[in-house]
């Protein structure tokens, strides 16, 4: 079993996989390390990662890149529709709230979560890794942003597990760029925590943390980030200035034609990416609307000019990041910029003119969250043995606890602050009669809109009704970063007498949820089922006899397990219709070759073993397939190929097998001629 990180990005997806001698980053068919965070739908068949690419001009409504922006995001949200508005593809509001993406395939019209698309991308990752690996892929570290609420790691593990993965964990991105960097780095050890600031600017965020590293461990301090700030918006400065630059010169606007736009913002990245290495660049499309040809020109002084307010804004995670981590500027021990948004040179600047220090880039910034992921994923898997090191990150959010009878109490409103450990385990103890809820939620302003988290109900509970029972709830922030509720129990004392007759008497033991499983078909958890359990309480004399209490979760807007299923079943048949086209392509080049390799032999070492009657007739036979295979026989089914092939082998058959026996009778004489 192989050992994998996951980076899935807006933009590109990097697969690293841990092996015994260290990281590797895996190619992919065009044998490049980034894969394209794209899933098209063809006439036939869906063309994933680079293959889809290709297509995001050609097909723009049946292309679907981005899908990360859309994960666990309420339809309505306002920044939401602000991302929706950049793509082209149709969407609409799902029956919870979330997006629902649309698009006609194979003769029908389908609609496809963005759970369901990321499960595509998976699938497509997994499977060549697994290709690159020759072996199983299943258990997986995964990268997600920091800022990812309770729905979107939810929404992330519920598309891993329609694809057949099993994440160990889904770690923010900053923690496994920290691990990468800090892991083998051997003089930190010694004198006290060296802390360190990751900025990462990706294609559509921009994400913080700082982190300090001591011997044989590393504590994350602070996350911060702002969602939307990346490369993407640097692109669309050039495509503002140059759109309204065209409406200007050439009377042509951009914004009413979704293919122009597609090509303009396609064009203004590349350019982009020329001004971070030249001082000037310019901008060339060929009939990009109404026929018209454009062209356009700017320096890097004027792009920069048109970026100020993004440079600026990229200082404000920073100084938020470094603020929660409550450490003075001369504590900094470097500042590591990664992530490809961040080759702009003015960034480089911008960092350094706020650290007052230059950013290193010490790290790969493309790879490192992915090799980040490999090396947890080594950590946490058996397979693999590697140096103990403990990490220990920080919750980005504060998360809160609170029961429908908020005073009954005897905890805090906000369990697991902001800045906290995790993962992380609390014990709460409520004063109850019968069944009670509790209501999940994050306690800070951000993320305001989507801060409900779930709705749990504990009970029924099996008292006597009149008076309050005592019931301790253990819940947890899990390694993914999620809430849960690992058990409930009742505790009732009862004399000595009444329960020693019960006989069993256990140490303190709880029956949990499957909360904490790492088995993927188990993350949804079920509710509990409740059983007994007793302990001796010393000090009261008596027994606790201790019952499990039942918990039925309820999230706002999550794939249920039905959908989940049904969602695997639809993957299971999609994949499989990918795979009888492409085996249908790969009998028809077969055959194709065969012709070919069959009319040269018959040239020449066939030549003296066929009549010239066999050799007109299978001339005519296989020149009459090759016209069939550019006319009619172009997109034919597997059968037909696979018919054609063996009729055409029926007639060359018998030649090739005299063939063969002369060339036998022939060894036979040498090797009697040679004793
Ligand atoms: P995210 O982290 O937002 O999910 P991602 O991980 O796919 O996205 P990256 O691959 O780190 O993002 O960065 C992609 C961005 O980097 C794109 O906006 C791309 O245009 C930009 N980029 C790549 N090379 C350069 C360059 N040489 N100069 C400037 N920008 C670049
Ligand atoms: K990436
Ligand atoms: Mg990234």
């Amino acid at each position: 079993m192989s050992v994998v990180g996951f980076d899935i990005g807006n933009e590109n997806c990097v697969i690293a996989a841990a092996k015994q001698g260290g990281i590797d980053v895996l190619l992919n068919d065009e044998s490049k390390r980034e894969t394209p965070a794209v899933v098209s739908f063809g006439e036939k068949q869906r063309f994933l990662g680079s293959a889809g690419a290709a297509s995001a001009t050609m097909n723009p409504k049946s292309t679907i890149s981005q899908v990360k922006r859309l994960i666990g995001r309420r339809y309505k949200d306002v920044r939401e529709q602000e991302d929706l508005r950049l793509l082209p593809f149709e969407t609409s509001e799902s029956s919870n709230g979330g997006v629902l993406i649309h698009l006609q395939y194979l003769n029908d019209r389908w609609d496809f979560t963005p759970v369901q698309i990321l499960g595509m991308l998976f699938a497509h990752l997994k499977q060549m890794a697994e290709k690159n690996l020759e072996s199983p892929v299943v258990d997986c570290v995964i990268g997600i942003p920091s800022y990812f609420t309770d729905f979107q790691r939810r929404d992330y593990l519920d598309a891993a597990f329609i694809a057949g993965l099993r994440p160990l964990r889904l770690m923010h991105d900053g923690t496994a760029i920290a691990l990468g960097y800090g892991m083998y780095k051997t003089e930190f050890a010694k004198s006290g925590p060296t802390n360190v600031v990751f900025v990462d600017i990706g294609h559509c965020d921009t994400q913080v943390t700082v982190a300090a590293f001591e011997q044989g461990q590393m504590r994350i301090l602070s996350h911060s980030f702002d969602q939307h700030l990346g490369g993407r918006d640097f692109d669309d400065v050039l495509f503002k200035h140059f759109a309204a630059q065209f409406k200007e010169q050439y009377n042509i606007d951009v914004y009413s034609n979704t293919r122009a736009s597609i090509r303009l913002r396609a064009s203004c990245e590349k350019l982009k990416k020329v001004l971070s290495a030249n001082a000037e660049a310019p901008l060339s499309i060929e009939c990009l609307m109404d026929e018209k040809d454009v062209k356009g020109f700017i320096t890097r002084q004027e792009f920069e000019n048109l970026s100020l307010e993004l440079l600026e804004r990229i200082t404000f995670p920073c100084c938020q990041a470094v603020n929660d981590s409550g450490l003075s500027d001369d504590k900094i021990y470097s500042i590591e910029l990664v992530g490809s948004g961040s080759r702009i040179p003015a960034i480089m600047r911008k960092l350094t003119s706020l650290f007052r220090k230059e950013p290193r880039r010490t790290l790969n910034a493309s790879e490192c969250v992915a090799r980040g992921c490999a090396l947890q994923c080594a950590m946490l898997s058996p397979t693999l043995r590697v140096r103990d090191y403990e990490v220990q990150d920080s919750l980005p959010f504060s998360i809160g606890v609170r029961s429908d009878e908020g005073k009954n109490n005897t905890h805090p409103d906000c369990l697991f602050p902001k800045g906290g450990p995790f993962p992380s385990t609390k014990m709460l103890t409520y004063h109850r009669r019968n069944t009670f809820y509790l209501q999940v939620s994050y306690e800070t302003d951000f993320p305001a809109r989507i801060s409900p988290i779930g709705y749990f109900m504990i009970g029924p509970l099996q008292t006597s009704g009149t008076e309050l029972a005592k019931v301790k709830v253990k819940v947890c922030i899990n390694i993914h970063g999620i809430f849960q509720i690992v058990s409930a129990s009742l505790q009732l004392l009862e004399d000595a007498h009444s329960s020693s007759n019960n006989g069993h008497l256990h140490s303190e033991k709880m029956v949990a949820n499957s909360h904490m499983s790492n088995d993927a078909a188990d993350h949804k958890s079920a509710d509990s089922s409740p059983s007994t359990t007793y302990h001796a309480d010393e000090r009261r004399k008596g027994w606790v006899r201790r019952q499990n209490v039942a918990v039925s979760e309820k999230f706002y807007a999550t794939t249920t397990r039905d959908e989940l299923r049904h969602a695997q079943e639809t993957e299971q048949k999609l994949a499989y219709q990918d795979m009888k086209v492409e085996q249908t392509k790969e009998k028809r080049n077969t055959l194709e070759s065969y012709v070919y390799d069959a009319r040269s032999k018959i040239l020449s070492s066939y030549r003296s073993f066929a009549t010239s009657m066999e050799k007109d007739g299978i001339s005519k036979s296989l020149q009459e397939t090759e016209e069939w295979l550019y006319e009619d026989g172009d997109d034919e089914s597997e059968e037909v190929y696979t018919r054609k092939l063996e009729d055409l082998r029926m007639l060359l058959d018998p030649i090739e097998n005299r063939y063969k026996d002369e060339k036998a009778r022939a060894q036979a004489i040498r090797a009697l001629q040679a004793c």
